[in-house]
């Protein structure tokens, strides 16, 4: 099913428009201070089903950690979704590579890299965070890391996605050659890179009934990428950061942009500073585009929470949308505010 039919469906089942006005309209207004409600948000239309997954561990009285760990393992495993775990586009030499990181209520974080084969990148993170002393495992150690934990290698590269790298292989006519210049983003089938029809990664924050705050982001990366170019989302500060004073945030888009500018500390720490999470998205965004005018014609789109539950998100240009779950209703869809 297409982006565009996905909405369309979504707003009807929701029995809701779709609106433009932000969360306030959409969703029940945050609990009033000391009365933490459990909520999950995610960005992009998938981000739907992947809350439903992440609301049962919330709504059962469990820890924000699993919730956004169960949340996103939903588009990890669905083949139709190009985007993130098995089934998601190659880079330009047809190998699926996969980024995820998770943080959660403690400061604690894990995240994997560039790894190949294994479906399910999330939970290596929370590996890499629970089992190890480090942070950021990448490529073959990764592998060799999830391998020893028990996780099934398996080949990734799906018949359509395997058929779509072999389209963009014919326009592209791209041979890997010694010394061979890229300067610029491959597009994706459809578009501008990171747009809604390119490509996008699931990045999700729950705040549990306890109040504590936890962080999931995961993905195949930008299609027919370089191989070994990570993007942001496992990247601690730049896709994904959360910090339970304040609040987390997560980013969707060109990954480059996001880590160039540590987006998601970015928001969280505009946040610190008085600014609602609406705000601290758009002002995110808008420090990419002043600092690189030529931003504006690529996609970025942060989402954020506060400890509160209050929701906000930002992006460059139209078409990012998130999902927004709690009691009151776990599957609203909500188009995000734009700069262009
Ligand atoms: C990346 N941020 O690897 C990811 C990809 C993405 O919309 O979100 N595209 O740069």
């Amino acid at each position: 099913m297409d982006r565009r039919r996905f909405l369309q469906g979504a707003t009807i089942a929701s029995g809701m428009a779709l609106t433009t006005q932000g969360f306030a309209k959409a969703v029940p207004a945050a609990p009033a201070a000391g009365g933490m409600v459990p909520r999950v948000v995610s960005t992009w239309d998938f981000g739907v089903a992947a809350n439903q997954a992440a609301w049962k561990v919330l709504s059962a009285g469990g820890r924000s950690l699993d919730a956004v760990e169960q949340g996103v393992r939903v588009p990890e495993a669905d083949l139709r979704n190009h985007s993130v775990g098995k089934g998601g586009y190659p880079d330009r030499d047809g190998k699926v590579t996969l980024d995820a990181s998770i943080m959660d209520e403690h400061g604690n974080c894990g995240a994997v890299a560039a790894m190949e084969h294994i479906a399910h990148p999330i939970s290596v993170a929370r590996r890499v965070m629970e089992r190890t002393p480090h942070v950021l495992l990448v490529g073959d150690g990764a592998l060799q890391f999830a391998l020893e934990q028990g996780f099934p290698r398996e080949e990734l590269l799906t018949p359509d996605a395997d058929k779509a790298w072999h389209e963009w292989l014919k326009t592209a006519k791209y041979k890997p050659v010694a010394n061979s210049e890229v300067k610029t983003y491959n597009a994706g089938p459809g578009g501008t890179p990171g747009d809604a029809t390119n490509h996008d990664t699931i990045g999700m924050l729950a705040i549990d009934a306890k109040g504590n705050l936890s962080g999931a982001c995961t993905t195949s990366g930008m299609a027919w990428k370089l191989h070994g170019r990570v993007g942001d989302s496992p990247i601690i500060g730049a896709g994904l950061y959360v910090d339970n004073e304040v609040g987390g945030a997560t980013s969707t888009g060109v990954g480059e942009e996001v880590i160039r500018n540590v987006g998601s500390f970015l928001v969280v720490e505009l946040m610190r500073q008085g600014r609602s999470p609406e705000d601290a998205c758009r002002e995110a965004v808008e420090r990419i585009i002043r600092r690189k005018p030529d931003a504006r014609d690529l996609q970025v789109g942060f989402l954020a929470m506060d400890t509160k539950g209050n929701v906000g998100a930002w992006a460059i240009q139209k078409g990012f949308s998130y999902a927004v779950c709690d009691a009151a209703k776990q599957d609203t869809l909500i188009p995000g505010k734009s700069s262009y």
